[in-house]
């Protein structure tokens, strides 16, 4: 009897490891087909890339916070590029004053002829003039999402272009001093927003620099966040919002990326579009239902590590990379 049992639990044993090898034998197989379709990309890494930029608190031009982080991105990007170029520079504020700035040049390949650019603001705003709160607008802002988690997606993306190498060239810039703009209570004429790329436009890194296309990405970490046609984008790069919002739309992210259009944003790419005439598309979050256009916190103390999501991350990151290995 008791042999019996032992044979009978040996048999179960033997059946149910064979079962276990086969199945792991076709879930391999189909992660395999998988990784041929989306391209690898982890959003804890991204998340952590985001965090590590926000745990230095907010990265106003001048604060330490700024210089601790410019060091911190630097040296992560050494680890990951081909070259890193720190660009440094002074900027004039709306109010007069000086800021010391850095662009952040990361290249994959920089001899390369065909190449793309990628782009996202580091810097934090310096003030949460948007914020329910009366006293909480005159406070500097974690800028989570507005700043670091564009930048922890091109961390993670260098982070896999590093392991798996793509055919063209790719330049990853963080440029500086984006949202040092004036209060909303103020008007005073003037492009007082995106100081680092109206510098990098002006000021290229390589003389005759050249880029077929660019994508910045600004404001990509809220939790399901809504990517439409931004009007800026649509009138210099039509052609590049179709390609990616394509992409998208194959790796299944139809309900964030939205063929539709929406709102003139001043970004960054505005003057990488007029000044650098490189065609250049944003990927930004708007809202057709919330007061200023963009994503609920926006400019607000709730800015921060709390309010993101790894998931939007992933969406954006997988299209990222995709759109990249797709160009021969
Ligand atoms: C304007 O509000 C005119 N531009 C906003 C661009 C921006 C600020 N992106 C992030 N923060
Ligand atoms: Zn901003």
């Amino acid at each position: 009897m008791k042999k019996k049992i032992l044979i009978l639990i040996c048999a179960v044993v033997v059946m149910t490891s064979c079962n276990s090898e086969k199945n792991k034998t076709t879930s391999k197989s189909d992660t395999a087909k998988l990784q041929i379709e989306t391209p690898d990309f982890s959003a804890d890494s991204a998340f952590s890339f985001v965090k590590s930029q926000t745990d230095f608190g907010p990265r106003v031009p001048n604060s330490e916070a700024h210089k601790k982080c410019a060091r911190f991105l630097k040296e992560s990007m050494e680890k990951y590029c081909d070259q890193v170029i720190m660009q440094s520079f002074n900027a004039k504020t709306y109010d007069g004053n000086k800021l010391n700035c850095w662009n952040i040049i990361a290249s994959f390949a920089p001899e390369k002829e065909k190449r793309i650019l990628l782009a996202a603001h580091w810097d934090s705003r310096h003030i949460a003039d948007h914020d329910p709160i009366e006293e909480n607008r005159s406070k500097p802002i974690s800028g989570a999402n507005d700043g670091a988690s564009g930048v922890g997606v091109l961390m993670e993306v260098a982070r896999q272009l590093n392991l798996k190498n793509p055919t063209i060239g790719v330049d990853i810039i963080f440029f500086d001093a984006e949202d040092y703009g004036t209060p909303n209570s103020e008007n005073i004429p003037g492009d007082w927003w995106c100081l680092g790329s109206q510098y990098w436009a002006k000021n290229p890194h390589k003389q005759n620099y050249k880029a077929d296309y660019g994508i910045l990405l600004d404001m990509v970490g809220a939790s399901n966040a809504t990517f439409y046609h931004e009007g800026i984008s649509s009138h210099f790069a039509p052609a590049i919002v179709s390609k990616i919002w394509g992409v998208s739309y194959r790796l299944g992210f139809g309900k964030y990326f939205i063929n539709e259009g929406a709102n003139t944003i001043t970004d960054d790419h505005y003057y990488i579009n007029t000044l650098a005439k490189i065609p250049m598309i944003d990927i930004i979050h708007q809202e057709r239902n919330s007061e200023t256009g963009f994503y609920p916190y926006w400019h607000t103390t709730q800015d921060n590590i709390d309010n993101i999501d790894s998931n939007t991350l992933e969406v954006v990151g997988k299209t990222v990379l995709s759109v990249i290995y797709e160009e021969k």
